[in-house]
Parts: structure tokens; sequence; C-alpha cells
């Protein structure tokens, strides 16, 4: 069968001679073993056609697309667990478990999610999207097995750059002292989404390099076996030494001092040599096992394999060239005001330093590298360890900047806390994808900082209207001593000039945008211009509204806050986050702190306490009403509910 895709600039078909009859892994372990690495072929091909369609984690998943067959072959999943790091290279995992026709959906609202979803498959054991949770899951999972007596493996995947974060680490402690039985297979292709950094890279590498005396020992133990009478006796000793020297050359203290066993390496887009390293993996009964596989992310595709950095994840491409499809933008995105903003502002301050959690492409920091390669550094997958490394430099007078996503910084909340507010040190958090991230879902979506930053102590919390306000947030915040957090949106800005120099803005003043009526509207951050919007519509409909630009969480602009209380009849909050903790309960608060709640009605306006999809961001804003619409048909029915109140009111003293 040949699955035809309608409007595919390149190839039109993805062959699925194999694949259309695998609805399950079931279906695959009916397979001959020499089928695998056709049907690994097949997945491919349809990966590729599909995301340069619909795009998605292209290269991340191309790289592991044996080994998701190998790991379904081998074991017998789903009663084996299989537990997938991070998720986002799991397409070829998601085809072969029953979710092959819905690929081209993944990430979009109402189709399958890009990550792992427990309630998505009973293939998906354990939910994903942040890096480094897969051996902490899996180790859970075992000793579960054994306590209750049951026999079943459990495997977890993990990539090389995330092996590195923190929780992987104590995870690999943990097991190696408790000598539980657990797979590990490292998918080794020595990138993160930029090429991984650190340490445990560097000894990666080092068992790649060994690849000459891999080569060299296999083909002596051939050769000793191959001696008639002697060759097995010869072959044992042989083998004893071997293994000597294999355990003091190879993969040395991470495996040998920390009790892993270790098979490795393996060709990790080899399907048969996999199954195989799998099948040994299972026989060691007496603890744990690192199967190290070494694959190519972006496998298949010359442009992805060329550029494997830049095809971690894509857009739309032509299938034929790999070029991307992009629709051009009206606007920089705010990630690369911030880069160069960065930029701007280091080239003027010595002090200031330029950090990134593995996102240096994501987060804009990777301008900074180029320009600042001594002030600038990628700590890899290890966001708590990035603060406060922040701290320690600013201890010593350097002004760091951490640029980390909303939702990655949620790991390093006592860091936040311990290490850097409680002693009210000089850090600086730039918060991008705060907000609701889209396509990528629930474990991306940064709904929480502002409840989480503005609860601490000491910090300063700020969101910018535009890219060009930004700018003057990203001065003020280096030029202000102490803690400071500015978050801004996924996507592009709005199109405002951004030439001129930042401005320093005062701290805790919020900026009026419109003045009038008995309504305030105050907005924070990417809200504002949405609820701007709002109150053009609702003037043409004669309700003339105020409104604010908050700028600021905390501190509030308690003058103009409290001078709106008493003043208007309604306050309407509008956020891009959780309502709980968030800016509207900010103001709430300070209303309560001064007498003021019952003297004007709140509505706070943002999302309300859900898990929320994945799926196109502007839609799922417009579902929870944070777009023009929304705002004005919520001030609308607010509108009403007073003029009813105040009828009847009326009516009663009359
Ligand atoms: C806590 C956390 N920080 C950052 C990320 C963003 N991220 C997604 S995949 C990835 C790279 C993972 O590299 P690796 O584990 O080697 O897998 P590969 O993509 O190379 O297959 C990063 C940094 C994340 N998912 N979670």
């Amino acid at each position: 069968m040949w699955l035809a895709k309608a409007g595919s600039p390149g190839l039109q078909f993805a062959r699925m001679t194999l694949l259309q009859n695998i609805n399950s892994p079931a279906d695959l372990r009916k397979l001959k073993i020499d089928q695998l690495q056709d049907v690994a072929e097949e997945i491919r091909e349809y990966i590729l056609e599909t995301m340069s369609r619909v795009g998605g984690h292209t290269g991340a998943s191309l790289g592991a697309v044996e080994l998701a067959v190998a790991m379904h072959y081998a074991f017998d999943t789903p009663h084996d667990r299989l537990v997938w790091d991070v998720g986002h290279q799991a397409y070829a995992h998601k085809i072969l478990t029953g979710r092959r026709d819905s690929l081209p959906t993944v990430k979009q609202y109402g189709g399958i999610s890009g990550f792992l979803r427990r309630d998505e498959s009973e293939y998906d054991t354990f939910g994903a999207g942040h890096a480094s949770t897969s051996l902490s899951a899996a180790l859970g999972m075992a000793i579960a097995r054994d306590r209750k007596s049951e026999d079943h493996n459990v495997i977890a995947l993990i990539g090389d750059a995330s092996l590195a974060g923190g929780m992987a680490m104590e995870a690999i402690n943990q097991a190696g002292h408790l000598k539980t039985r657990l797979i590990v297979v490292l998918n080794d292709n020595e990138m993160s989404i930029a090429p991984a950094v650190g340490a445990l890279t560097g000894y990666l590498n080092r068992i790649r390099e060994a690849h000459g005396y891999h080569r060299f020992k296999d083909e002596v133990e051939e050769k000793l076996l191959a001696i008639p009478s002697v060759g097995e006796r010869l072959h044992h000793a042989a083998k004893t030494m071997k293994d000597a020297i294999a355990a003091a050359v190879l993969p040395g203290a991470l495996v040998n001092e920390l009790g892993f066993k270790y098979i490795g390496y393996v060709d990790g887009h080899n399907v048969k040599a996999l199954v195989r390293a799998f099948r040994e993996a299972q026989q060691i009964k007496d603890g744990p096992v690192i199967v190290h596989a070494l694959t190519t992310k972006g496998k298949g595709h010359p442009a992805a394999e060329n550029d494997y950095y830049k095809w971690h994840a894509t857009g739309p491409f032509d299938l034929k060239t790999g070029k991307p499809i992009k629709s051009p933008a009206k606007a920089p995105t705010y990630t690369k005001v911030f880069g160069d903003t960065l930029c701007e502002l280091m080239a003027k301050d010595e002090k200031i330093v330029a950090l990134t959690a593995a996102m240096p492409d994501g987060t804009g920091v990777c301008e900074a590298l180029t320009q600042f390669p001594s002030r600038s550094f990628d700590v890899g997958i290890a966001e708590q360890h990035c603060v406060t490394f922040a701290a320690g430099l600013s201890i010593e007078g350097l002004k760091p900047v951490c640029a980390i996503y909303s939702t990655f910084l949620q790991r390093a909340f006592d860091q936040v806390i311990h290490d850097v507010c409680i002693q009210d040190l000089n850090v600086k958090f730039c918060l991008d994808r705060g907000g609701v991230a889209g396509g990528d879902g629930p474990t991306h979506h940064g709904l929480l900082d502002i409840a989480y930053m503005r609860g601490v102590p000491n910090m300063v919390v700020m969101a910018p209207k535009d890219e060009g306000e930004m700018r003057d947030m990203m001065y003020t915040m280096v030029e202000h001593v102490g803690p400071a957090t500015i978050r801004y949106p996924r996507g592009n800005g709005i199109g405002v000039p951004i030439d001129r120099p930042p401005q320093l803005l005062e701290i805790g003043k919020a900026e009026l945008l419109r003045d009038g009526g008995e309504i305030a509207i105050v907005a924070y951050g990417s809200m504002v211009h949405p609820a701007l919007q709002a109150a053009e519509h609702l003037a043409k409909d004669g309700i003339e509204a105020t409104v604010i630009n908050a700028r600021f969480a905390k501190p509030l602009d308690s003058g103009l806050l409290l001078a709106l209380a008493r003043t208007k009849r309604l306050i309407v909050t509008v956020e891009e986050a959780y309502l709980a903790g968030g800016f509207g309960s900010a103001v709430l608060e300070l209303l309560e702190e001064n007498g003021l709640q019952d003297k004007v009605r709140v509505v706070r306006m943002g999302i309300p306490d859900r898990i929320v999809t994945h799926g196109d961001a502007k839609l799922l804003l417009a579902k929870y009403g944070l777009d023009q619409d929304g705002i004005y048909t919520r001030i609308k029915e607010a509108v009403e509910v007073l003029e009813d109140r105040r009828t009847r009111h009326e009516k009663v003293r009359a």
C-alpha cells in the first residue's frame, strides 16, 4: 500500500508495504528479524513525508527509528515497560503503537501529542516532555515490580544530553547502589538540541573513539576461536584479559564504578544488532545495565544529517531540498529581540554574563555565545545548576542573565528561592515561552511563572506589552540591583519599532494607555494589546474603558491600582497565565490589604485550574477568552450584571 498525501511538495507517497499491517508491537513481533530494517525504512520515509507537511521533532525522531523498532521487537511491550526520556524522539514508537494514522495530527489541537502521554496510549508508560526524568521513573517501576514479585523488563531510553541532567545522575547513583534489574538504553548522538556540552559528553566521545580498539578485539577473538583444539581455551583467557582491558579503557567509572553492566557500543541504526544487544541485556538479572547505541540525529535526510542542530525540530519543509517553508514574519520574534538586545547590553556592560540551559537557539543566547564566548555559557540540561551557578557569579560582582523557558525554570524553583532570593543576589531571569506554548502542549506551557516568581521575597516581576518595551525592561533589569524576572511569549512581536536605545523604566510603575469610563482593564504583558483592542471595540458600543499596561506584577503600581479601585465600578485583570496566584490574584491581595475589596467589582481573566492541551496558541488562547473578542465579551457580560444590579438598586431606593 502507498499512502497518498495531498499537497506535499516533494515525495507524495510514503511506502507502507509492511507498515500497513502493523497496528501494534504484537504485529511487529510477527515479522522475521530480517524484515525489520525495511520496517524502519518505511517508518523513516513516513516520518519525513509527514513532518515535511506538518513539522515536528523531525531530526530527533529520525535518529531513533531503529531503536523504536528493535525495542518493540525485542521486548514484550506493553507488558515490558518502556520509558522514553523527553519523548520528542518517539514518533516511531507512536507509529508502532497504534498511532500510525494519527501522526499527521501531531501537536495539533485534537491531534496526538508531540511528547508522551499516559492518557494517549498504554505504551506511553510515563508522561514526559521535560528531560532527564526517565531513569528515576523507570527505577521506581522496577522496584515496584520487584516488590510485587513480577518479572517484566523495565527499559529507559535516554539521550546523551539528558543523561547528563542532574536527575538522571541521581537515578544512576541509586540504581547502582540498589543493584536493581533495569535496562538503560543510551541514545548517543553527541547532540542535545545544540551540540551536547560538558565533561560527560567528552567521556562518551572517548568511548566512541575506542572504535578501533573494539574492532581489533573482535577480530582477535574470532581468530583465536578459529585455532583448532586450543582455540577455545586461548579465547577464554584472552576474553578475561580483554574484559579487564575493556573495563579499564572503555565505559570507565560511569558504569563500572557505579554498578552498571555495559553493552556496547551498538550501531543504533542496525536493527538486528540492536535486537541482539537488547536480548543480551534481558539476560542480566542481577543489576542495571546500559546498552550504548550510537545514532545520528536526522538520519535518512541529507539536509538533516548535515545540519542536525537546526533539524532537531522543524516546521514544514521541502522534502527534496530540506528548505523550510515559512510564511514571511511581520515582526521579529521575542527570542530574537531578546538575543540582540542582550548582546547590545553586554557590549556596554562587561559585567553581564549570558546563561542558557541547553537552549541556545530557543532562547536567543546563541548570539551572545558567538559574540561574547568568554561571558556566555551553555550549561547543558541543568536548570538548577544554571541558577545556582548564576548565584555564584553574582556574588563576585557579575550580572548573570539566565535565559530559560518559563516551563523549564519550574525545575529550579528552590534554587531561585534558596540560592538567589534569600540572599538577595543580583541574578536576572528572562523567561521565554511565558504563556501558552502551542503545539508542545501541557509540559511546555509557561503558565505558572507569575505565581512562582511573585511569591518569592526580593524578586521583581515584569512583562512587556511588546518587543519595544521588552528592550526597555531588559535594560531596567540589568540596571536594577537584585533579582528580577521578565517573561515574554513565544512567537513574533507585534511589529513596533525597536531601533531606539532602550529606556530605563521606573520599577513598579504601570502605564496608562487609555483613560475614561467606569471600567478599568489592567492587562499584563502579552494581554495588553488584545485588551486595548477590546476597549476600542467596547467604545464603539458606547462603553468607555480605561486600559492600564501593568508592566509589573511585583511590585504592583499600588498608587494607581488603589485609585482605580476608589473611582471605577469594575476592574478587569487579564493575564496569559494560571489565575491561581497570578497577576489578578496580586491585584486582589492589594485591594484586600487596603480594605477596598468590597469597593469595586473585580473580574480576573486568565487560565483556570486545569491542564491546557496542545494546539495552535491563538486557538488555545481564544478558548480561554484571552483575545480581543474574549475580553470584549467578558466585559460586556460583566457590565450587564452591573447594570442589572444598578437598576435593581435604584428600584429598591425608589
Ligand atoms: C528540563 C528540560 N530542559 C530543556 C529541555 C529542552 N530539550 C528538549 S530535547 C533536548 C535535547 C535532548 O538531548 P538528548 O537527550 O541527547 O536527545 P536527542 O534530542 O539528542 O535525541 C532539550 C534540551 C527539556 N525538554 N527539558
